[in-house]
């Protein structure tokens, strides 16, 4: 059974002919019993995030304890050899940062938060296990000049690109200045986790070079989009500083170009479960930088006050 595992691929994408969208096949909530109410979130919390495959909350953290985080994000603005390096990404043709992988490496500040316990309770509540650290990243999104990102799920990247064998990961996404209606908010496809859309495209070789200023391989069709959002909506969750989006691991989402003159920034965690660990690509490419992909630790995060 276990070489089955290793060989069969569940969530076949990024191949030369259109396969349509399907029923999504592992939970969203992994807790079962009574531990899916062992945890921070109520019981009508835990149903909501099965339900739409997001939560949002206004203000979880406190503007004022945002405020350290945003002055280093200013200082790394200035910082050449932050910029120059491998997990920072570039606005196409650009110097501006549009994001730093790895933050939670490169900062103690941000490496502390990841382990914040107020996260990881809810986190390991939803996905019934231990988590570990699969990737971080800041997105910058600067007054006038920030470029949206297209509709994507990350587990089809995830999955096609690192080898996440399931749908059992998700993102915290920390407001760090306020996203409003005109600075590029995240927007998200409710329910839309339920279902997986294979992408079209072969995936080629350091295809993370172009796909993360701009993803062309691994985008969903618009016949798709178009049904889910017809069903379902689209939804973008406003807030001030310290304000948090959870969303699951498959769940639609995207964001506009920041045409107001208020930047924009977030801080992404993904934890994934430590049963989730990764396999190799399935498109069968070499494994994507650590950077991107976590494949050195996998040991479970520990709560740090
Ligand atoms: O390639 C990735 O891993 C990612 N790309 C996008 C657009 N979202 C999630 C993740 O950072
Ligand atoms: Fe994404």
């Amino acid at each position: 059974m276990e070489a089955m595992q290793e060989t069969q691929d569940l969530f076949p994408t990024r191949l030369e002919r259109k396969l349509g969208m399907f029923e999504r096949i592992d939970p969203v909530v992994h807790s079962q019993g009574a531990q899916r109410s062992d945890g921070p979130l109520s019981e009508a919390q835990v149903d909501e995030f099965e339900a739409k495959g997001f939560l949002s909350f206004e203000s979880f953290f406190d503007k004022e304890e945002m405020d350290a985080f945003i002055q280093e994000l200013r200082d790394y603005e200035e910082d050449d050899d932050l910029k120059s390096s491998e997990g920072t990404v570039l606005e196409p043709g650009k110097q501006e940062i549009r994001s730093i992988f790895g933050i939670h490496e490169v900062s103690e500040r941000f490496r502390r938060l990841t382990r914040d316990p107020r996260l990881l309770e809810m986190v390991r509540q939803l996905l019934g296990s231990d988590v570990y650290m699969h990737q971080s990243r800041i997105n910058y999104k600067p007054g006038f000049k920030g470029k949206g990102f297209d509709w994507h799920s990350d587990f089809e990247t995830w999955h096609s690109e690192d080898g996440m064998p399931r749908m059992r990961s998700l993102s915290c996404s920390i407001i760090l200045t306020e996203n409003g209606e005109f600075n590029g908010p995240l927007m998200l496809i409710p329910g839309s986790h339920n279902v997986f859309i294979p992408c079209v495209g072969r995936t080629p070789e350091n295809n993370y070079k172009e796909s993360l200023k701009s993803q062309e391989i691994g985008v969903p069709d618009v016949r798709s989009l178009t049904e889910l959002m017809t069903e379902y909506g689209i939804e973008a969750p406003k807030g001030p500083s310290g304000s948090l989006i959870m969303f699951e691991c498959n769940t639609l989402h995207g964001s506009n170009t920041n045409m107001s003159c208020w930047p924009r920034s977030n801080l992404f965690f993904v934890y994934n479960s430590v049963e989730n660990t990764l396999h190799n690509p399935y498109c069968g490419n070499r494994p994507r930088p650590e950077f991107l992909a976590n494949r050195k630790d996998w040991s479970p995060l520990k709560p740090i006050e």
